[in-house]
């Protein structure tokens, strides 16, 4: 079925600019919105509205008439503390009121791998793994998939949470082997996240069917979902090109990559 009125955050963002294409054909009306400028509205499908996640007013306006959301504004990388108190957390707590507020059944929120940064990459995580966030963005994270849990609990607002892997055209290194989500299986877990009959609040993994994945979705079968793509295509040029991978090294050896050592947690 098609939706009536899906609301996309983040939509000048890199995953937003694609998603506001894909979301389309899938709803009546798709309003985006975004602190930074966007494209004007394409046609009359289309509503454009700049808002900061950090306004609660603001956020409880633009949720009015939305039957679902697909979340993917915030700060996206490690950063200083304030803009992701700011945008991940202020931000999602309004997210979440404004859902109560105006009864809005559906959101899938874009997690993060970071949420669970800090595991091996030896290991093989289901989806009810508890967070070991790398750092202030992946603790935000957990936050909000904590906050998504208490709206469920409180209020049956339901979330899918995607702890989202790499989602680039192509892999770009060896790390994104493991963790690399097309833009096509994306497309399709966020739809089927909107779709599936009761998700109540799961998590799942958002990468594609990659060989020596750290993540395991059986958890999430009920979303009916399954990736189509796999990074194995690239392998032989990704592992030529980093021949040698130091296995001591907490960058190689972390699930969350270069992000466990970065940022203000990195400095002395
Ligand atoms: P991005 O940084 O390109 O886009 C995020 C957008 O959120 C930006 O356009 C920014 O202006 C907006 N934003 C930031 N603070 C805001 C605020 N206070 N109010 C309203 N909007 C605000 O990030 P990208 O790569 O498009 O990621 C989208 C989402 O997916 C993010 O939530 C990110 O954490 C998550 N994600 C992305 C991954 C990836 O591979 N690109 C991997 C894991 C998670
Ligand atoms: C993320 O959460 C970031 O938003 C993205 O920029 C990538 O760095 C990705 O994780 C990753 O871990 O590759």
């Amino acid at each position: 079925p098609r939706f009536g009125r899906l609301l996309l955050t983040g939509a000048a963002g890199q995953l937003g600019r694609e998603l506001r294409q894909r979301l389309r054909p899938y709803c009546d009306r798709l309003r985006v919105s975004d602190l930074s400028e966007m494209a004007p509205p394409v046609d009359d499908h289309e509503e454009v509205v700049r808002c900061d996640l950090a306004d609660a007013a603001a956020v409880r306006a633009l949720l009015d008439g939305v039957d679902g959301v697909v979340h993917f504004g915030g700060v996206s990388v490690e950063a200083a503390w304030e803009p992701i108190l700011q945008a991940n957390i202020v931000g999602v707590k309004n997210l979440y009121e404004a859902a109560r507020l105006n009864r809005t059944r559906r959101v899938v929120f874009a997690s993060s791998n970071h949420v669970v940064g800090m595991y091996s990459q030896g290991q093989v995580l289901d989806v009810d793994a508890a967070p070991r966030p790398d750092g202030y963005y992946g603790l935000s994270k957990a936050f909000g998939e904590d906050t998504a849990q208490l709206y469920f609990d409180r209020h049956g607002v339901e979330t899918v949470s995607i702890r989202i892997g790499s989602v680039t055209p192509a892999p770009i290194d060896r790390r994104m082997l493991a963790t690399w989500l097309s833009f096509d299986d994306l497309e399709r877990l966020i739809i089927a996240g909107l779709r599936a009959p009761v998700v109540g609040h799961s998590i799942v993994y958002g990468r594609s069917d990659n060989h020596g994945t750290f993540w395991d979705n059986r958890g999430a079968a009920h979303l009916g979902w399954r990736p189509r793509d796999s990074s194995e295509p690239w392998r032989a040029e990704l592992e030529a090109r980093q021949p040698v991978i130091d296995p001591t090294d907490p960058v190689h050896r972390l699930i969350g990559g270069r992000f466990v050592v970065i940022g203000p947690l990195g400095e002395p």
